[in-house]
């Protein structure tokens, strides 16, 4: 059986969920969904970062000790991620006993083989990146993503040969061209990794938040150092090796392009530096954006953005579920930076969703109920639309597999576009009852529960009320792709529901 392991980064639990973090979790779930469809044995891994700085300074802030805002925090993830309908199958928090016993077993690993020394660590820190920087990389002193003033560190720590590992790293993006997607981000990687790389200091004695360093209890692991081991703790390692080898290597790890440092090269290094494969895909998104600045927790402190007028419940409560996460896939292609906009979502609703398919199942629904006595008609084996849907159907699992939900959506959408374009060049709604009439509608039926099962990953529950209206039992996502996307599987015979409107249209001033 082939198998799927899709992550997402953890978030970091300084703050609640926003926009960024759900636009992330919403493209991997819907990865996830697609996956399922065909049948893979599928993981979904997302979850919390809750060491660091940055979430212990959070807390401080705020009253509250780093554990019950952790538990806070935590809280109001699965919430929002509930709220969007996103089907994980596993939820990890770093602070959990697993995770610990993972990180240590792994540290501890490349500790024992030799890549971990002890050193002073000398320079500068930015809190809010969790990440070094030097004078040169720095932004005359200042962090160059945050404009904040940087920390500067002086310790004795840890640190890891990541500089061990260079050449071996070449080889390695050498031989697995597609380690990287897109392309711009894997030669952005690429160039890094040429230019030189440094040992990284992975202890800290300042911040007792954090998992213990095993062989030296006055330090824990620098919070970069834990959060990346979380990918191999949710499949057992350390603990089931079975587990591991069941899914390991093989790994889709979605992240956003300011994090494809820590996951393009210093995560393979580590992965080596412990004996195990690196893992074989990350996959870079861009940004959304809003007004050109990154939709980020810390530039809404530094910036006066509001977030939590973003929060995604905020979104969920004004257009839908289904419209948001549609808006998210739809809008931007995975890898490029997006304007993010309430005018947007509001376009896409009134315009795919209202206009388009929200109108197709209306205006099918109602002819079929009409003049049909509401049962629906078997479909043509030859259509015209046969064409059409078939087309749909290889560009969109083209697309899903290429990991561009945009274009995925794009292809179901043209057709969307056909079978309106074919009911209004037959205008059933003035045929007389007939054989003739039957034919056009369950056409149109069959293309309608085609495009339920295309947009499944993207819309689940809208999906599953189309299913339901057309007279179909389960639902879209109970089916396997090979069997079920094929022309000519709408059984006819079936009660056909005429609901109230999907999309009802929404004002601007909504
Ligand atoms: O970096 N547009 O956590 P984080 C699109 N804990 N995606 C966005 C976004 C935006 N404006 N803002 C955030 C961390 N994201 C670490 C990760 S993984 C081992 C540790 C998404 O809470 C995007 O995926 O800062 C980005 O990489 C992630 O949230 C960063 O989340």
């Amino acid at each position: 059986m082939r198998r799927f392991y899709i992550t997402t980064p953890i978030y970091y639990a300084n703050d609640a969920p926003h926009v960024g973090s759900a636009y992330t979790t919403v493209n991997a779930d819907a990865l996830a969904r697609w996956h399922r469809l065909l049948g893979d044995e599928t993981k979904f891994l997302t979850g919390v970062d809750e060491h660091g700085q940055k979430v212990a300074d959070a807390a401080e802030k705020s009253g509250f000790s780093p554990h019950d805002w952790t538990e806070r925090m935590s809280a109001r993830f699965l919430e929002a991620w509930d709220a969007l309908g996103i089907q994980y199958d596993d939820f990890i928090r770093t602070t959990e006993p697993r995770h610990h016993e993972s990180v240590q077993k792994f540290l501890g690993t490349i500790y024992d083989n030799g890549y971990i020394y002890k050193d002073v660590y000398q320079g500068l820190y930015c809190v809010s990146c969790e990440d070094y920087y030097t004078i040169e990389s720095s932004d005359q002193g200042r962090c160059p993503i945050h404009g904040s003033d940087l920390t500067e560190m002086e310790e004795e720590n840890w640190f890891f040969k990541l500089s061990a590992f260079e050449d071996r790293l070449i080889e390695y993006f050498d031989a697995h061209p597609d380690f990287v997607t897109p392309e711009t981000k894997r030669n952005e990687a690429y160039s890094f990794l040429k230019s030189g790389l440094k040992d990284i200091s992975i202890t800290r004695t300042s911040i007792s938040w954090g998992v213990p360093v095993p062989w030296d209890e006055r330090h824990v692991f620098y919070v970069w150092y834990d959060a990346l081991i979380n990918y191999l703790t949710a499949i057992g390692y350390g603990r089931d090796d079975d587990e591991v080898e069941k899914w390991w290597p093989s790994s889709h790890h979605l992240i956003g392009k300011e994090i494809i440092r820590f996951h393009c090269v210093w995560w393979p290094a580590m992965c080596m530096a412990a004996g195990l494969e690196p893992p074989s895909h990350v996959h870079v998104g861009g940004w959304l954006l809003i007004g050109g600045q990154k939709l980020g927790k810390t530039m809404a402190a530094n910036g006066g953005l509001k977030l939590t007028d973003i929060a995604p419940i905020t979104l969920i409560e004004e257009f839908g579920v289904d419209p948001l996460r549609y808006y998210l896939l739809r809008e931007t292609a995975l890898g490029n930076d997006g304007e993010f906009s309430l005018e947007g979502i509001l376009a896409r609703y009134n315009t795919d969703l209202a206009n388009n398919l929200g109108n197709l199942v209306a205006r099918v629904t109602t002819v079929v109920n009409s003049k049909c006595a509401g049962v629906g008609p078997a479909p043509q084996l030859e259509s015209t639309l046969r064409a059409d849907a078939e087309t749909a159907i290889s560009e969109s699992a083209a697309a899903w597999q290429r990991f561009a939900p945009q274009s995925a959506l794009e292809a179901t959408w043209r057709l969307i576009g056909s079978t309106n374009a074919y009911l209004e060049q037959h205008a059933p709604w003035k045929m007389e009852s007939g054989a003739a009439l039957d034919a056009v509608m369950g056409d149109a039926l069959e293309a309608i529960r085609l495009v339920a099962i295309l947009s499944s990953p993207a819309m689940p529950g809208v999906c599953d009320e189309i299913w339901r209206r057309i007279g179909l039992d389960g639902s879209p996502a109970d089916q396997i792709l090979e069997k079920s996307a094929v022309w000519g599987r709408y059984p006819g015979g079936r009660t056909v529901v005429k609901g109230d409107p999907l999309f009802p249209r929404m004002k601007s001033d909504a």
